[in-house]
């Protein structure tokens, strides 16, 4: 017997194993306040299981997750790419949603990431490029993450012909066939990105969704600008030499 968490109603169901269709993997690593004020807005999904992976939170994260009963899987190797990997591999529904709990993503989207891929999507992509997005340099005249993540994406669509605006964002949903069919292997804050690649090499079908990206609740972010986009290079030159 396994679990299913209804957050809204602090509701605990007892469900058959092969009735979770929908793992919702939630990342974590310190991130105390998001968690504690975007974790409560989780919207409840049919057949679904959610459970956090976590790498070596110290601040309190684990500890909420347990008194709120989310099992949490405890990451031994650092870095989201890692997480990604952990969380599809235990994952038992048959579409994994990445749900990043930092204020960032609007846990709203969920349903509609989830609905994507159960209507035929491989990977749904929450883009904060598109019409009717928001992304947290808005409001700023100087945007230069959003810049840097549109050029990473005009060169992957060049390259691979596709047709995404935000091939970054790691808000998504996909098939675990897909997932594990991409064999994914970046390190630290490139999977997204790697992820996207593969996936239009594959031919996937990939449909993007607006998303209106908040801003961040608390603490920092551990992505720091210079060395993430060098290991895009790294990765993007990388892909174009395994054909
Ligand atoms: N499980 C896990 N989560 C991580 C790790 N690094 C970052 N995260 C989580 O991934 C999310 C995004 O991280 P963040 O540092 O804000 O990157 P940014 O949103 O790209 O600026 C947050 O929810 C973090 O807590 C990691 O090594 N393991
Ligand atoms: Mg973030």
């Amino acid at each position: 017997m396994v679990y299913i968490f209804s957050y809204k109603y602090a509701r605990v169901q007892k469900k058959e194993k092969h009735m979770i269709e929908t793992s919702v993997i939630i990342l974590t690593r310190n991130e105390i306040n998001g968690v504690k004020s975007v974790i409560k807005n989780l919207p409840s999904i049919p057949n679904s299981e959610c459970f956090s992976v976590d790498y070596e939170s110290s601040d309190g994260t684990v500890e909420y997750f347990e008194k709120h009963d989310i099992p949490v899987i405890h990451q031994k190797k650092k870095g989201r790419s890692e997480a990604f990997r952990i969380g599809a591999q235990h994952a038992k529904g048959r579409y994994l949603v990445f749900f990043s709990p930092d204020g960032n993503e609007d846990p709203a989207d969920i349903p509609k990431l989830v609905y994507t891929v159960k209507n035929g999507a491989d990977l749904a992509i929450a883009s904060r490029f598109m019409k009717g997005s928001r992304n947290e340099e808005d409001d700023r005249i100087l945007k230069f993450r959003k810049w840097a993540n549109q050029g990473f994406t005009a060169l992957v669509n060049f390259v691979w012909r596709g047709h995404l605006t935000d091939s970054i964002n790691g808000y998504r949903a996909m098939t675990k066939s897909g997932f594990h069919s991409l064999r994914l292997d970046a390190e630290g804050f490139a999977v997204e990105f790697q992820m996207s690649i593969r996936a239009l090499k594959r031919r996937f079908s990939i449909v993007e969704i607006p998303t209106r990206e908040g801003d961040r609740i608390g603490g920092q972010s551990t992505s720091y600008a210079v060395p993430t986009a060098l290991w895009f290079c790294y990765y993007f030159i990388r892909e174009l030499f395994l054909g």
